[in-house]
């Protein structure tokens, strides 16, 4: 990934393309501060003007009132300039902010709709770092570099061109210094740049490192394996200072160097402006003045090689959203929307592997009927979880269809498709917020009233009202505030409310108490009535009165049939059931 990434790091300008459409909702601002930044940057071009002047005909001509007139007029206009700068900032962070909140909203609107495999792919952390800094670079670029650019480079052309109107000797002088600024401009722009990807690359591990162990945070302290972790962490950590460590040392010799070929110039210009001053080719008013410009001369080449550093982070930003954007979503254009379905589902010679190398399924073949129970038994790592992903569309089968009431899902809209399938996995995915949201949220239209009866059904009414648990009552992350049964019959609850007419529950094996495993058992009895389900079980009631018992075996099906087909088959099943962990089922 990382060397991958970095070979494809160099963006091009036509990359940044993807910031029109949200620029432009907010142009007023820019073409107000681009207007802005003219005002002043005329001030600042023409004050050294105003210098010259007061040397050369007021100071020298000793005309005090006249020096008084050109400093108020050189007052006011500094007043206007500090006041279009102080405006010009607000609106342009006005500008960054809004259009990339806008950026960032989309991208995590995107981002939530690409297909499961992208995630296999990418840690958390480092998606976190796309949706964070690397939007920032990009706000940077609109709200600071976009009129730094236009405005530095106007500046610098009215400089060199007033230079050389008042002395082009002079600013021939200066320009010979050129090189060493090109040089600290390029060389350490470029080296600069390159340490800066490196702290950026390097954050986005330590970013990575910090969410694994910060969601492992149980089984890191269960297992005492925090130093282990920190560890880890240090290593990342370490590396991360070093990345930064060599950006700061490359970054300690620019402005040195830039200062240094400004000090260079400056003492050019008295030693050789002195003389002409001497021999009466140049007035004083002429070096004060064209001192004035050199120093100024720098503050938008200064800008000018800020911007190209925002730019190329901004780049490398650019590239790696618009990957992120050009990953296909799931989804071929112009597919026709599922119809209601009444649950039939057939798996037609299905072959799949997460990675086309390894196959995990091999030619998959199997039929159930609307409203049938299928258990899908087998060892672990057999393949159970993954004929769920396919049924769910999360990843495509490299060959054979899989039909649902004989429509291919996979020339159907995924959205109207997934609508119709209820998902219950072992471990509940329950987040932050009101258990009213967490129960609704694959129904957002659900009223309260069903909300209650479908805990009701599930049996968790009766305890909620008792410990005063309320549809607004808060679940803290991952629902820790609820027991384990309690919340997987909460995400039977949400199963419910959505109204699948396919139904999937990985079944969690978590041992529960008997009083809560009775619940359970009767919560699902209603949850699986009337519905096509595939269920994983582990539960001896479930499988045994499933319609239909797949026995899976390294991604192929070793034995179908009911409980009692299977058993007296006395094969894989039998010798299942027969295993310790399996004895209680049979
Ligand atoms: P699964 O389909 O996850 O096996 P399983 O569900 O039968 O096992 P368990 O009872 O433990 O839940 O895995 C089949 C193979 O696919 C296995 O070799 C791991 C691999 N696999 C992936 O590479 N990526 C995935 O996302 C999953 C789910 C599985
Ligand atoms: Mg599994």
């Amino acid at each position: 990934m990382t060397t991958q990434e970095s070979n494809q790091r160099e963006g091009k300008l036509r990359d940044l393309l993807i910031l029109v459409p949200y620029v432009k909702q907010h142009q007023l601002n820019l073409w107000l501060s681009i207007a802005l930044m003219i005002i002043s940057s005329v001030i600042s071009i023409a004050l050294p003007m105003f210098i010259r002047r007061a040397v050369d005909v007021h100071i020298m001509g000793y005309d005090l009132p006249g020096l008084l007139l050109l400093t108020s007029i050189a007052f006011g206009l500094i007043l206007v300039t500090t006041s279009a700068n102080i405006f010009r900032g607000r609106l342009m962070a006005k500008l960054g902010q809004n259009s990339i909140r806008a950026l960032r909203d989309d991208l995590f609107a995107y981002m939530q709709r690409l297909p499961v495999k992208f995630f296999d792919k990418i840690p958390v952390g480092k998606l976190i770092t796309r949706l964070t800094s690397d939007v920032d670079a990009l706000r940077d670029l609109v709200g600071n570099a976009i009129v730094s650019m236009v405005i530095d480079t106007l500046r610098l052309t009215g400089f060199l061109a007033l230079m050389f109107w008042l002395d082009w000797r002079l600013t021939l002088i200066t320009l010979t210094l050129a090189p060493i600024l090109v040089f600290a401009l390029t060389f350490l722009t470029a080296r600069i740049r390159k340490a800066e990807d490196q702290v950026r690359e390097q954050a986005s591990l330590v970013n990575a490192n910090l969410q694994e162990s910060i969601s492992g945070i149980r089984v890191i302290q269960g297992f005492q394996a925090e130093d282990y972790f920190h560890e880890q962490f240090k290593i990342e950590d370490y590396n991360l200072l070093r990345a930064g460590m060599r950006a700061v040392a490359t970054y300690a010799y620019f402005w040195p160097t830039i200062d240094l070929s400004w000090l260079l110039s400056t003492a050019a210009i008295f030693y050789f402006g002195g003389q002409w001053v001497m021999d009466g080719t140049a007035t004083p008013g002429d070096l004060v003045a064209f001192i004035a410009y050199t120093g100024q001369f720098f503050g938008p080449l200064r800008g000018l090689s800020q911007a190209y550093r925002i730019i190329q982070r901004a780049l490398a930003g650019a590239v790696r959203i618009k990957r992120i954007m050009a990953t296909e979503t799931e989804e071929k254009a112009n597919l026709n929307p599922m119809p209601r379905i009444t649950g039939k589902v057939e798996f037609e010679n299905i072959t799949f592997g997460y990675d086309p190398e390894e196959i995990v399924l091999h030619d998959i073949s199997f039929a159930a009927e609307p409203g049938q129970t299928i258990a899908l038994v087998g060892h672990t790592g057999a393949g159970k979880t993954s004929i769920i992903n396919l049924l769910c569309r999360f990843y495509n089968p490299i060959q054979g269809r899989i039909l649902v009431d004989g429509l291919d899902i996979h020339e159907h809209e995924l959205e109207s498709y997934r609508r119709q399938i209820g998902l219950v996995l072992q471990e509940p995915f329950l987040f932050s917020g009101t258990l009213r949201d967490n129960i609704r949220f694959g129904a957002p239209e659900a009223t309260d009233e069903q909300i209650w009866d479908a805990l009701e059904t599930v049996g968790l009414a009766e305890a909620f009202t008792k410990s005063r648990i309320t549809l607004d009552t808060i679940l803290t992350e991952r629902g820790a505030n609820f027991s384990t049964g309690q919340r997987q019959l909460i995400s039977f609850a949400r199963a419910l409310i959505s109204d699948p007419r396919i139904l999937i529950l990985d079944e969690a094996t978590a041992h529960v108490d008997t009083l809560t495993e009775q619940k359970v058992q009767q919560a699902l009895a209603k949850l699986l009535a009337g519905r096509t389900s595939f269920v994983i079980a582990h539960r001896l009631s479930t499988i045994r009165n499933a319609d239909l018992i797949i026995v899976i075996g390294d991604g192929h099906i070793l034995e179908r049939g009911t409980h009692e087909q299977l058993l007296a088959q006395k094969g894989e099943y039998w010798q299942l059931c027969s295993s310790q962990n399996m004895a209680q089922i049979c």
